[in-house]
């Protein structure tokens, strides 16, 4: 079984799957591996590497470290083909289908095709959803792509409708990471009651609380990266595997 159907099947037994998403830019190589121990002894269910812009030269070095620390599936999350490595186990496939970046819809695609093949990591096919969400995001920057307005549910269940008709695996609804505001309830509700493949929902989940009322929205991951940027939320990563595995922590 791929990485995804895993993936899947442990979201279908807890109730939902909980991926933690790590900014190559954001810690040292000690500082890494403290924190890939951290959060995979709390029983998180993936990893997450990459991000939009990544300043530092670390996205191979940290790719490295965390495969080795950690022992879940490890997924780049691609800002651009230069984001492609066989240190992963997968890679998410993402076409940025909210925008009209034909390069981002299905060019970079092109680029990185082959070497996914080469390098043989899977590839997960993910329809990408860039929302407004208070002010603009590096993803809505560096894409340079207009995100969905966040008041039209109807604007944003169409997309995901057509993903699913392309034949994607998956939807990820985006805010953006540090987003004020993270995708609200009912756009989840909205998006995962009208498609029939699982959706992904991350940017400015701040609290379990808030992971956990997306998945009792629809929502089948939730992803958080920058809440841990303080040091001390550590702390939370336990909660928000409790709050996002609603079927085994009532
Ligand atoms: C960003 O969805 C991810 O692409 C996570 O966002 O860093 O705001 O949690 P945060």
């Amino acid at each position: 079984m791929g990485v995804f159907n895993q993936l899947l099947e442990k979201a279908r037994l807890k109730g939902g799957g909980y991926l933690v998403l790590i900014d190559p830019d954001t810690r040292s190589a000690v500082e890494l591996k403290k924190f890939v121990r951290e959060i995979c002894s709390c029983g998180i269910d993936a990893i997450l590497v990459g991000g939009s812009l990544i300043i530092g030269a670390g996205f191979h070095e940290t790719l490295e470290i965390v495969k080795a620390e950690s022992n879940v599936p490890v997924i780049i999350f691609p800002g651009s083909v230069a984001q492609v490595s066989h240190r992963a186990d997968a890679v998410l496939y993402i076409s940025l289908i909210s925008g009209r970046n034909p390069n981002a819809l299905f060019g970079e695609h092109v680029i990185a095709a082959p070497a996914i093949r080469k390098l043989g990591i899977e590839p997960i096919s993910t329809g990408y959803m860039l929302f407004e969400s208070g002010r603009t995001t590096t993803a809505e920057f560096m894409s340079n792509t207009r995100p969905l307005p966040i008041n039209k549910p109807e604007i944003a269940m169409a997309h995901a409708l057509a993903a699913q008709y392309m034949g994607m695996s998956t939807v990820y609804l985006e805010a953006g990471s540090g987003a004020e505001r993270s995708i609200p309830d009912q756009i989840v509700k909205a998006v995962s009651g009208y498609i029939d493949i699982p959706v992904i929902v991350g940017g400015g989940i701040r609290s379990p609380q808030e992971a956990r009322a997306k998945v009792e929205a629809g929502a089948t991951f939730i992803v958080t990266g920058n809440v841990y940027d303080d040091d001390s939320n550590i702390k939370l990563a336990q909660e928000f595997v409790r709050a996002v595995h609603v079927k085994e922590h009532f």
